[in-house]
């Protein structure tokens, strides 16, 4: 029987932060993982090298669910990002090297393909109006079907999701970066860009907006309310989704569609969203809820409930949870739309390989296992670069969601 006889964790910063982790079996079968969460990527890093490892070695690589089990359970102390990053991150590992013992690529090995390819968004933005107009263009140019689209808030400068470089990258310093935000201009603002973009474009196309978790319930119902005219795709994250409650109050007033769950990472976080069609389009990931297994958990309780997938799909997920979130995108029933952003060059140096884009849809790899590679002596060309996400703070000064 092959067994796990290596486990390494590799931190490295080509273009942004990432941790990986590597699996080797005694057949010399290697698996990959993505372990990033974004600010707080040392935490994970230290679970795995310091607590998971040594619970690997001798271990059957080929006992998927039994090995997550053992690890959301023996940790005793239950969900959370960093425990759920960690056990993520084998669990894809272990995919990988399941892929690569069967010969087959991994989506052949959760059902096969329902679907062509895979519809994906990417971000449009802007420092106003007019700006984020031209970018709306340029991806649509580019074949994108679907355009996420944020601007800045005049009175309020910097504001969520406004690219700077080539690409949106928040975490961007050596510690938080506090940024102003005032809820009143956002929301006599953000409808009316988001109604230029129809008067500009159409209906032609899917428009998604992220309200990244700013509102309370009732200013996210005025909000969904005030952009019904645009038709948007979905809201994301209108209010902070630990209250999974808050929603019903936000799903009384607006018929605007819901999508929630890039920050949470768990079945139950997500379960009373999911059973009282709180939301539309369910955002958890392959990196931060548990890897394949579970997220293919999330993906089935959520199609009993006309719940679709939309899983998050930033820069700060790497080219190997970006290709596991495709395999599973391209076979799960109820798929809805993959966040997409790509990475950077240096990225793209150090992980070879994954889903390629065509038309606005991505397509995941036909070799065995995940289809991505690690190279590690690239990586050594990019040392670990400590970065924070940012802080908002109200006009008054006091903290707010950011
Ligand atoms: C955002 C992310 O892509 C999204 O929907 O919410 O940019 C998020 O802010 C980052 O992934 C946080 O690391
Ligand atoms: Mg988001």
């Amino acid at each position: 029987m092959s067994k796990i006889e290596r486990a390494e964790v590799f931190v490295a910063s080509p273009g942004r932060t990432f941790v990986t982790l590597r699996i080797t079996t005694s057949d010399g079968v290697v698996g990959l993982g993505d372990a990033t969460l974004n600010g707080r990527e040392l935490a994970v890093a230290s679970y795995l090298r310091d607590h998971l490892v040594p619970l690997l070695i001798g271990k059957d690589p080929a006992r998927i669910e039994d090995m997550w089990q053992y690890l959301y359970k023996g940790a005793y102390w239950r969900r959370g990002p960093v425990t759920m990053t960690a056990i993520s991150a084998v669990d894809t590992a272990l995919w990988d090297i399941k892929g690569k013992v069967a010969g087959l690529p991994v989506y052949q090995l959760l059902g096969g393909r329902s679907r062509d390819g895979v519809l994906v968004y990417s971000h449009a933005s802007g420092r106003d109006t007019a700006e984020l107009l031209d970018d709306v263009e340029r991806f649509l140019s580019l074949g994108y079907k679907a355009v996420r689209a944020q601007a800045a808030v005049p009175e309020v400068g910097g504001t969520y999701g406004v690219r700077k470089g080539k690409l949106y990258e928040p975490a961007a310093t050596a510690l938080p970066d506090e940024q102003p935000w005032d809820t009143e201009a956002y929301l006599n603002f953000a409808p009316t860009y988001l109604e230029a973009v129809r008067e500009r474009f159409g209906f032609g196309f899917h428009l998604l907006h992220d309200v990244h978790h700013r509102l309370t319930p009732l200013e996210a119902a005025r909000f969904g309310k005030a952009v019904e005219p645009c038709r948007l795709y979905w809201m994301e994250d209108p209010t902070p989704a630990e209250n999974q409650e808050a929603f019903r109050l936000i799903r009384q007033h607006t018929t605007t569609p819901i999508a929630t769950g890039e920050v949470l990472n768990s079945i139950w976080d997500v379960q009373t969203l999911i059973t009282e069609q709180l939301i539309d389009y369910v955002r958890t990931t392959v990196v931060h809820a548990g890897g394949l297994t579970h997220l293919r958990r999330i993906f089935d309780l959520a199609a009993l409930y006309g719940v679709r997938t939309g899983s998050h799909g930033a820069t700060d997920l790497s080219p190997v949870s970006m290709a596991a979130a495709v395999h599973l995108d391209v076979a799960v029933p109820n798929f809805g739309i993959q966040e997409y952003m790509g990475h950077a060059d240096e990225t793209l140096e150090v992980f070879r390989g994954g889903p390629t884009l065509a038309a606005g849809m991505l397509h995941p790899t036909e070799v065995p296992g995940l289809g991505v590679e690690y190279d590690e002596k690239a990586a050594e060309r990019y040392p670990y670069e400590a970065r924070y996400l940012p802080v908002a703070r109200r006009l008054d000064g006091s903290v707010h969601d950011w």
